[in-house]
């Protein structure tokens, strides 16, 4: 397996209920590092950049509502396999269907408050990581 960088999102919806910490703790006991972290309030044009592949769905529009309506934290994961295991940490989009234990199933509220985002192949995440963060703001260990 190959050491990979995953980016990763905590949802405005994660943020308000004071769960950061609970959340990093997850990622640090599965062995994935956080190698940047920044807090940010995204505007309709960075959420809606961010989400452009779904542009034509019906729920973008939500989608974007939803991201810009409080704080999120962004960050970097770094590990083994940080991509698909960061998805498995994460469990399904739909929390209703996520299973026992994983991150949406314990903390998120709905399909669309789902707590966190997590990049869905490789070449989503050096996209998705250039989108936030400048190479200089990455801190390898
Ligand atoms: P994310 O990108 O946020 O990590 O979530 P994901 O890969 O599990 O799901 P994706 O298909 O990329 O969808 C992005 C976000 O859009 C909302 N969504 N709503 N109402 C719906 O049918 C629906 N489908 C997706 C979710 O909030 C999802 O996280
Ligand atoms: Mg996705």
């Amino acid at each position: 397996m190959a050491v990979e960088r995953t980016l990763s999102i905590i949802k405005p919806d994660a943020v308000a209920k004071n769960v950061i910490g609970e959340i990093n703790a997850r990622f640090e006991k599965a062995g994935l590092n956080i190698v940047a972290m920044k807090m940010v309030k995204l505007d309709d044009e960075k959420a809606g950049g961010f989400y452009a592949e779904h542009k034509e769905r019906p729920f973008f529009k939500d989608l974007v509502e939803f991201m810009t309506s409080g704080p999120v934290v962004v960050q970097v994961l770094e590990g083994e396999n940080a991509v698909m295991a960061n998805r498995d940490l994460m469990g399904a989009t739909n929390p209703q269907e996520a299973a026992a234990g994983t991150i949406r199933a314990d903390f998120a509220n709905s399909i669309d408050a789902n707590a966190v985002h997590g990049s869905d192949s490789t070449e989503s995440a050096a996209r998705e990581i250039s989108y936030f963060f400048a190479d200089e703001e990455i801190c390898p260990r």
